[in-house]
């Protein structure tokens, strides 16, 4: 099915999407079903993308990256996740959250050391910002880093970082002052001493995609490792969640999408009272709904990616595109659902797959309260 906007886009950012459409269709969606099922990280995809530089889509080539615009990242994320929600949320934890703070606040040092492994996919990366009690209140943070010497010793614990238990480099938040926003960021490598993986979430949905809790018993970072200057990791982390949400936003199109193009294909197959029910104007109306939903949503993320790619101040139009991606992404897959009727309850097609993943972009990278909240803060001030 065409995408009506594709006339927006350059021979470049075409060319890409189709490639990555190709690959896919070809390598993820035979195998995406049984490994969310089997909640199994599809390691031979990561490393494939990364063959192909989807890893590192809107880096610098001197880096490893493509050397690509964020249009095109985010439009791989969508195409990705059109077959494989979790594999889109990987690529978007690692690319986003990880590769895009180092690329932003890094020392060139720091850059030199690691964007070349993780642009190539060599090695993932993950985000650890959230903690059991600082969820949507990030600044809420307990782990605690303090100077000794010539490194930060780091003591605390995280919760639900993607990636995380693949992750070979990790962006951790810590405290490194009293006041409520004196957070730093630091670059910590899974080997340093006392730092430990702990407990796999099991979850409704995304499920090829790993979320784990992170126990750090004084770790021993490097002072070089600091990422960005100190006390401004609370910063750090909202600008790195200004691009996340484009990317989840992205993510969660893509499961829009899916559940339009099987909706469409299913009605068209499914007989009852002797006709194709997609004759039926019940369907055609849910139809003509959720493709309203998707365009809307997908504009919003559209002029989001145009403005990252300006360099433009884009916080706002990344909540809203995410929080209307993630709400068009539930919107189609319960229609999915409905119009599938009781097979769209049964695991024999996807539309109930879509319907698990879709739940999680609106809580993840900041759930809709909190897009709602930036939106307000940023018409009305903050009261
Ligand atoms: N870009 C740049 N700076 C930002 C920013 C952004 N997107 N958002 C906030 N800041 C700055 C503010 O300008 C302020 O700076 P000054 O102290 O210089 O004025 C500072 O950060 C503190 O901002 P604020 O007072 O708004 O912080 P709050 O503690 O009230 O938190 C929310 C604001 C709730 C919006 C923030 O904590 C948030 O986004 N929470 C959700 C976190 C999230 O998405 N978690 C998901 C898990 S991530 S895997």
């Amino acid at each position: 099915m065409g995408v009506d906007m594709d006339f927006l886009l350059t021979e470049e950012q075409k060319m890409l999407k189709d490639m990555v459409s190709k690959f896919a269709q070809e390598k993820i969606a035979p195998v995406a079903s049984e490994n969310e099922r089997n909640h199994r990280f599809p390691k031979e995809i990561i490393e494939e993308a990364g063959e192909l530089g989807l890893m590192g889509i809107a880096y610098p080539v001197k880096y490893g990256g493509a050397g690509m615009d964020y249009v095109s990242y985010f439009l791989a994320v969508e195409e990705i996740s059109r077959w494989c929600a979790s594999t889109g949320v990987i690529i978007s934890a690692h690319s986003s959250l990880a590769c895009d703070p180092i690329y932003r606040f890094g020392t060139e040092e720091q850059k030199q050391k690691y964007l070349p492994d993780l642009l190539s996919g060599k090695k993932i990366g993950s985000f650890s910002l959230t903690e059991s009690s600082a969820g949507s209140d990030s600044s809420n943070t307990r782990t605690v880093a303090r100077k000794d010497g010539k490194n930060w010793i780091i003591n605390g614990s995280k919760l639900f970082a993607t990636n995380g238990n693949e992750a070979d480099v990790f962006i951790l938040i810590a405290r490194t002052g009293e006041d409520k926003h004196n957070l730093s960021a630091f670059i910590v490598e899974k080997d340093m001493p006392g730092y430990k993986i702990g407990k796999l979430e099991k979850k409704l949905g995304i499920r090829s995609s790993s979320t784990a809790e992170i126990i750090l018993e004084d770790v021993v970072v490097p002072e070089e490792n600091l990422l960005g200057e100190i006390g401004k990791g609370f910063k750090l982390s909202m600008i790195t969640l200004d691009g996340g949400r484009l990317g989840i936003a992205s993510q969660a199109l893509g499961i829009a999408r899916a559940s339009i193009e099987d909706s469409i294909k299913y009605s068209r197959e499914r007989i009852q009272f002797e006709q194709p029910i997609a004759n039926f104007q019940a369907i055609q109306w849910m139809i003509a709904d959720m493709w309203v939903e998707y365009e809307s949503a997908l504009l919003l993320t559209w002029r989001a990616s145009v403005m990252k790619d300006k360099g433009m101040n884009y916080s706002r139009e990344a909540a809203m595109a995410k929080l209307k991606a993630s709400e068009a992404a539930m919107f189609c897959a319960n229609k999915a659902i409905q119009i599938h009727g009781g097979y769209g309850f049964t695991e024999d097609f996807n539309v109930e797959r879509y319907y698990r993943d879709a739940k999680i972009t609106e809580l993840y990278e900041g759930t809709s309260e909190i897009q709602r909240l930036v939106i307000a803060r940023s018409l009305i001030g903050k009261i």
